[in-house]
């Protein structure tokens, strides 16, 4: 059901108004939101499979759940469902590509030979687009992750295969920055670890520091390729020891200059990423985020609107962090229509944003500094009622795309039209 514009806009009057008494300048706060990017994962559309040789099984410590049906099984579907998602999303945002996407064009060409020639059409269709592109190493689904080990495997091998892809992948990410104009980041995360309690703890965790710096020996020009490095805490079949973990990466990051890449559900179960970002900010310029929602465990469900998520968004906002935390989603759900996976989790990453923007967080600093606390919780608490609907809708309103759940009208659409013809 669509929503008239003129009750928009005086819904919107009756909220700026409010917000206004509490210092709060709404205008302003959706002009800073227009501004923020999000980096959208390619691989809620199809699933995490890829196209590399559209078959092969996930495992290496990943999992999607369900199968509804329509999902993408080619890169031009990828792209045309993606477009779809973004048409829904208020917003200019980024799309976020890992290495098992290359487009083989009839011959293989496997992760250690990759190059920037097997992603020309993503190119290509980003600049059509004016979206930003990042991109990822792929660690996973293949033959080469011997034994659940890449970069740290005691088999040289096998490491060199995996360093050589580390390297490929990065150069492929600098000729993405340097063709779109905007800088990209290349996430590594790998999922080496060991199923049962581990004799050797050191070992892989020394290679894994070795292999990294043969990856990022090469010096590359930080306005096209920026790099970061993701830790975790377990994963299926990897539950006792995971060589890349926090402690790891962080100390890797900070002393080699890289992003560290925070996934919401990388941690323990009741520990969120909100709080690490200050930390982190302390000691490396910059930042990436994983932003996800573990069930239970890492279990990569849809972005919802908890907590968390708006602790996550407060923590970036009200830190001053916006120019420092490159925000990116990852999850997977195939239970779902995969658009409005991507739409529901993208649209609440924005609502997080705003809600922190439009917080009266001079006055809740004020009050903090006064040792105040009785105002400042009087006053966290009745922010969560303050008409932020109002402001949410005529955002979307201004930036062209549904208000509301009517987005959801044009997914069904797109549903009977598209998805499901695919075989
Ligand atoms: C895995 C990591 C990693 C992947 C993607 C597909 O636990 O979170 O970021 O989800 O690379
Ligand atoms: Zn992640």
């Amino acid at each position: 059901m669509q929503i008239k514009p003129r009750s928009i806009e005086q819904a919107y009057k009756l909220a700026q108004d409010r917000y206004a008494r509490l210092g709060v300048d709404t205008d302003e706060a959706l002009n800073k939101l227009a501004r923020l990017s999000i980096s959208m994962h390619c691989w809620q559309g199809d699933d995490v499979g890829g196209f590399e040789n559209a078959a092969g099984a996930l495992g290496d410590g990943l999992a999607v759940t369900g199968n509804y049906p329509g999902k993408a099984r080619t890169a031009d579907q990828l792209r045309s469902d993606f477009a779809k998602a973004i048409s829904l999303i208020p917003g200019s945002h980024r799309f976020n590509l890992h290495a098992c996407y290359a487009e083989m064009e009839g011959k293989k060409v496997d992760r250690d030979a990759l190059t920037v020639e097997q992603f020309q059409h993503w190119i290509a269709w980003a600049k059509s687009l004016k979206i930003g592109l990042d991109f990822n190493q792929t660690y996973f689904s293949h033959s080469n992750v011997s034994g659940g080990f890449t970069l740290t495997s005691a088999d040289a091998g096998i490491r060199k295969f995996w360093i050589e892809h580390g390297i490929r992948c990065r150069e492929i990410g600098a000729e993405f920055g340097k063709a779109i104009g905007k800088t990209c980041l290349t996430n590594l995360w790998i999922p080496d670890g060991i199923k049962d309690t581990p004799a050797d703890r050191k070992g892989p965790r020394e290679r894994l520091a070795t292999s990294l710096d043969a990856i990022f020996k090469k010096k590359l020009d930080k306005k096209y390729n920026v790099d970061s490095v993701e830790p975790k805490l377990f994963g299926i079949g990897a539950e006792s020891y995971t060589a890349g973990s926090h402690e790891f990466y962080l100390g890797y990051a900070v002393s080699r200059g890289k992003l560290l890449t925070l996934d919401a559900g990388h941690y323990h179960p009741t520990e969120g990423i909100a709080d690490k970002i200050s930390s982190v900010l302390c000691f490396l310029p910059e930042i990436a985020l994983h932003v996800s929602r573990g069930v239970r465990w890492d279990s990569d469900h849809v972005v919802t609107l908890t907590d968390e998520l708006q602790a996550i968004a407060q923590e970036i906002v009200w830190g001053g962090y916006t120019d420092r935390v490159r925000i990116g989603l990852d999850y997977f759900d195939a239970s779902i229509n995969r658009i409005a996976a991507w739409v529901i989790g993208t649209r609440n990453m924005s609502k997080a944003l705003l809600l922190a923007l439009v917080a009266p967080i001079d006055e809740l600093k004020k009050a903090e500094l006064a040792g105040d606390y009785t105002s400042r919780l009087a006053l966290m608490e009745d922010t969560k009622v303050l008409p932020f609907g109002a402001v949410w809708d005529y955002f979307c309103h201004r930036m062209n795309v549904p208000v509301g759940v009517a987005w959801l009208d044009e997914v069904k659409r797109y549903e009977q039209e598209v998805l499901s013809r695919r075989g």
